[in-house]
Order: C-alpha cells, then structure tokens, then sequence
C-alpha cells in the first residue's frame, strides 16, 4: 500500500527558500503523523510505503509498479492536490482511499475522486476498508461513527526520512476537544469526544525517540492536551521521570489549576500554544468559545507565566466585529501580555464548521479552491475591513509582533530565554527577507492611518480607488 501526503501551499505557494531558512534547513516542519498511523494500522500481509511530497523538489509521479492500493491524507488545504494524484490513479486502476480531516468533512466530494473515503480515525475505520477491499467487496463509505473507537495507534516512523523534518517526533496524547468553538474543524468532524491514549503508550513512544534519535524536546501534537484536567494529571506525572522537555497546545482554562500547572512544570513544560483567538468579548462571543473570557485573559496568561510556562497567543483575525484597530488592540495584547511568541491566521471557513455554513448562507464565501484555504487568504468577504485590509493588519501585526524592539519589550535580556529569542529572530529574519524577495515595504498598523486619510482627501475631491497594496 502506498500512503501519499499531497504538497501543500504551505510549502509551494510560500517560497521554498524561506521554509528553509525558518527550519534550519529542513524541507518541512512536522512529518505526516496522520500516515505513519495510517500504516501502523494497515492490516498484516501489506507492505506500507509512505511518500511525502513535500519534501520532494518534483511532484510525485503516479505508478502502478507494486501498488495494490493509494492512501491519501489530507487537510483543506491539501484537497485539489489530494484529488489530482487520486484521478491519476484512478486512471491507471489502482483502487485510491482517501482520508483526513477535509474528506471527513466533504465525503461526497472525495467519492468524485477514490474508490473509498475513511471518514474520522484511520484506526477505527482503514482496517475495514482493507479487508473490505482484499476480499472484492469494499464500500464506499466507511464512517468511524459506525464502529467501536479503536485505541490511538503509535506512528510507523521507521518510513519517513528523519532528517526531512524540524519535528520528527510529535507526540499524540489526545484527540478531539471537549469545546464547540464555531469555526474550528476538531468539533465539527470528530464531535466533542475527547479520546486520551494510553499512558504507557505515550511514555514507550517518547523512550524509544529518546534512545533511537536522542530527542530531548518533545512536541505534543494535540489539539489541547488538558482537555481533562484528571487524566493530565497522570500523565504529567508519568513523563516526569523521563526528563524531558515539552511544548503542546491547550485551553486557557488550566490557568485555574494551580496542581496541574505544577505538574506541568514538573514534567518538564517549556510553553503551550493557547488559542486566544480575540481580547474582545464580542469576538470570543462569535468565535463560540464560550469557557474563555476576554477580561481575565490577563490575570490567567500571568498565573501560566508564573509558573515559568511560556505562552504563544494564537489569535484569530476577521471575526465579524474587527475593524484593522481592533487587530492592532490585539497585538497590542499580546505585547502587553508579555507573549513569547504569537500567530495571526485569518479567520478561515473550514468545510463542516458552523462558520462555513453560515458564510455560505450568507453568500460571503469568495471561493471555495481549497489550496487559498490556509490562514493567509482571506476566503470570505468579511464585515469591517475589506480583503486587503484584513491581509493587511495579518502581514501588521506578525511585522510589529516580531520586531526586535517588541522583542526586547517582551523577552528582555535577563532573565536569558534563549529559546524564545531564537525564534523570535528567525521569524524576524524571515519577514525581512519575504518583503525583500517581494520589493516591498514591510506592513504596518500605521498605514491604516495614512490610508485613511488618503480616503478622505480622496473623498473630498470626488475621486475613488486608492487601495492599500497586496502582501
Ligand atoms: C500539528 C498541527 C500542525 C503542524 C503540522 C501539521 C502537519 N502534519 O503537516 C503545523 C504547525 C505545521 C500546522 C500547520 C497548519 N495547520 Co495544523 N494542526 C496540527 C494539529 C494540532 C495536529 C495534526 C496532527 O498531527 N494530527 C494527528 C493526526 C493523526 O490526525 P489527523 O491528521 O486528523 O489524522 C487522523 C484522521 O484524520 C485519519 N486520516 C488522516 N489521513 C488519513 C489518510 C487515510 C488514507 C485514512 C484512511 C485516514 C486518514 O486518520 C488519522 C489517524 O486517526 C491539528 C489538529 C488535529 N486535530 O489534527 C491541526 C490542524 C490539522 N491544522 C489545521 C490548520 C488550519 C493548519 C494551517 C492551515 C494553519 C495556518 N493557518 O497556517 C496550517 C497548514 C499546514 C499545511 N501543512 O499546509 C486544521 C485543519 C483544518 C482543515 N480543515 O484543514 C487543524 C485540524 C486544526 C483545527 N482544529 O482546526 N498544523
Ligand atoms: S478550544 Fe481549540 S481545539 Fe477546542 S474547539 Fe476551540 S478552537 Fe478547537
């Protein structure tokens, strides 16, 4: 069998050089964890291959040679490339599964390409479908709904190409959230079943890292690994002993857990990712997420920080109520806030989320080409800014966040966060050399001003069409 992880815009729209640059040479961030379950959980009497185009400089050419059957993976922004290389195969008869968050949420439209869609988790659903398909009589569907849910599987990554990957070992030690945030894929596709693996698992899975490739900080790909305080518990207390370091992603409510906070510490917590999204009541209020409130955002990133935990603020921009000075207000947060790093993805209408249907309802989606579905197209006609001035305040605020005197206003000299101050300067370099490549001035919150009183002179003179420039 042969698993494929279609090319992402992450890696082609955006220059290839500047991937490089930002991950110290190497072709790709994360390895496909999705396939190297995919091919722990393929049934026995299969050989497994797994092909990642991105870290390839040509596009994977479709074969028949020794392939009895095509797995692709794929989110929304992998889908157009994930259905090309499933009609070539197609086209040369070989039977294509397709799986992944963005066929879990458009199956009908993935029957357009593969023989099968797995809707959900590979290992409740692709074991079937092969078994299904080795005795002649496979379905079209096979929803992991239908099944009883199978145990979190360890990764194959005896396939993949360690030195391809800034992270090569992600960790998974949850799935799913118990939130029902309304623009987020998790909830939609997968329900608010929150699913925890096995402890032991988890610690066998980071010893052998450990011992095969030295690993000593370790990322947990979760979608928020304290979604259950209880369970969190035990396993902190579990990697504790193994001496590690960590970082994942989580929800700002284990700001109210002193115990648990502890324990992460203690196990070795350097930082969370924690989705923000909006300092504005009314935003968080579009955005569903109910269990966050803007006004002790503060007091919750101080108690985390506290504990020597650092934070990276993900916020969301283009939200019904922002306007460009709300998006600066938000930077203006994070900076506030001291936030070691932060992430300004535009609000993006993910197939299968309440913010898709509503957009669609209202006719506001621009497009539905799933490569511009990645965080830095703005897909839908938002309500306060125009498109350009969304993309805009976007390219502002990572511009101002990352600038060297926002840094030292932020990390400070001493105590030394050497870690922080390493990424903080790459991503520096980064968007230096990006506005370079492209000629272009680099984005600020002040040329809204500017812009503004553009308009009005404009105005006043009769005239129309002064537009900021595209980043
Ligand atoms: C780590 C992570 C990243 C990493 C690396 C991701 C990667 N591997 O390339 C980084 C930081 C780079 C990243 C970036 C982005 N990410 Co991200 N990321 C994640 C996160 C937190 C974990 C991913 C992971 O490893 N999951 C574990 C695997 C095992 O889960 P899985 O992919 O769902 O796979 C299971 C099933 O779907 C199924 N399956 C998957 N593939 C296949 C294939 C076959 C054949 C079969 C049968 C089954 C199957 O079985 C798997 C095992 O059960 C997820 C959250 C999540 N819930 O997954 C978000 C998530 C995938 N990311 C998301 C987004 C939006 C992005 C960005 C666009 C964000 C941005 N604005 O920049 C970018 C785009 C990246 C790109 N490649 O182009 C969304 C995707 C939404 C969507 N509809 O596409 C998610 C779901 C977050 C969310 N809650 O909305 N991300
Ligand atoms: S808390 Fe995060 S992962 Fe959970 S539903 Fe909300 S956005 Fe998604």
């Amino acid at each position: 069998m042969r698993l494929i992880n279609p090319r992402s815009p992450l890696t082609t729209i955006t220059m290839p050089d500047l991937i490089a640059r930002m991950t110290f040479s190497r072709r790709v961030l994360f390895m496909p964890l999705n396939l190297a379950i995919c091919a722990a959980v393929v049934p026995d009497g299969w050989d497994v291959e797994i092909i990642d185009e991105n870290v390839t400089d040509n596009p994977h050419v479709p074969s028949v040679e020794g392939v009895d059957a095509v797995g692709i993976g794929a989110m929304t922004t992998q889908a157009t490339r994930a259905y090309a290389l499933a009609d070539e195969y197609r086209t040369l008869g070989v039977p294509v599964i397709i799986g992944g968050i963005h066929a879990s949420a458009l199956p009908e439209e993935a029957l357009d390409h593969a023989a099968i869609v797995c809707k959900g988790d590979a290992e409740s659903t692709l074991p079937h479908a092969l078994n299904d398909l080795t005795a002649g009589n496979p379905r079209e569907i096979y929803d992991w709904a239908d099944y009883d849910p199978a145990p979190i599987a360890t990764p194959r990554k005896d396939l993949l190409n360690p030195a391809d990957y800034l992270v090569f070992n992600p960790i998974q030690t949850t799935r799913g959230c118990p939130h029902g945030c309304t623009f987020c894929t998790t909830p939609a596709i997968f329900g608010r079943k929150f699913r925890q693996r096995d402890i032991g698992d988890i610690v066998a899975e980071i010893r052998q890292a450990r011992d095969e490739f030295n690993s000593r900080v370790f990322i947990f790909s979760d979608d928020n690994v304290a979604g259950n305080h209880k369970w969190a518990l035990e396993l902190f207390d579990a990697i504790a002993p193994l001496g590690i370091k960590w970082a994942s992603q989580c929800d700002i409510l284990i700001a109210r857990n002193d115990k648990l906070l502890r324990a992460m510490r203690r196990s070795g917590c350097l930082g969370v990712i924690l989705g923000l999204e909006s300092p504005t009541a009314s935003t968080l209020q579009q955005a569903g997420k109910r269990f966050a409130h803007a006004e002790l955002y503060l007091r919750d990133i101080k108690r985390i920080q506290s504990h020597r935990i650092s934070i990276w603020g993900s916020f969301i921009f283009g939200f019904d109520s922002d306007s460009w000075r709300q998006c600066m207000d938000t930077v203006r947060f994070a900076q506030q806030a001291r936030l070691c790093m932060s992430c300004y993805p535009i609000l993006t209408p993910y197939p299968g989320t309440q913010i898709f249907d509503q957009y669609r309802s209202e006719g506001r989606l621009l497009t539905t080409d799933w490569e511009c579905y990645n965080g830095s197209t703005v897909v839908f006609q938002p309500k306060r800014m125009t498109v350009v001035e969304l993309r805009h305040a976007q390219m502002a605020a990572f511009n101002e966040f990352y600038s060297i005197s926002s840094a030292f206003t932020r990390l400070r000299i001493l105590p030394l966060k050497a870690n922080s101050w390493m990424a903080n300067i790459a991503i520096n370099r980064g968007l230096e050399y990006y506005y370079s490549r492209k000629g272009r001035p680099k984005p600020h919150f002040r040329d809204f001003a500017v812009w503004d009183s553009e308009q009005r002179i404009a105005r006043s003179l009769g005239l129309t069409g002064a537009t900021l420039p595209p980043n």
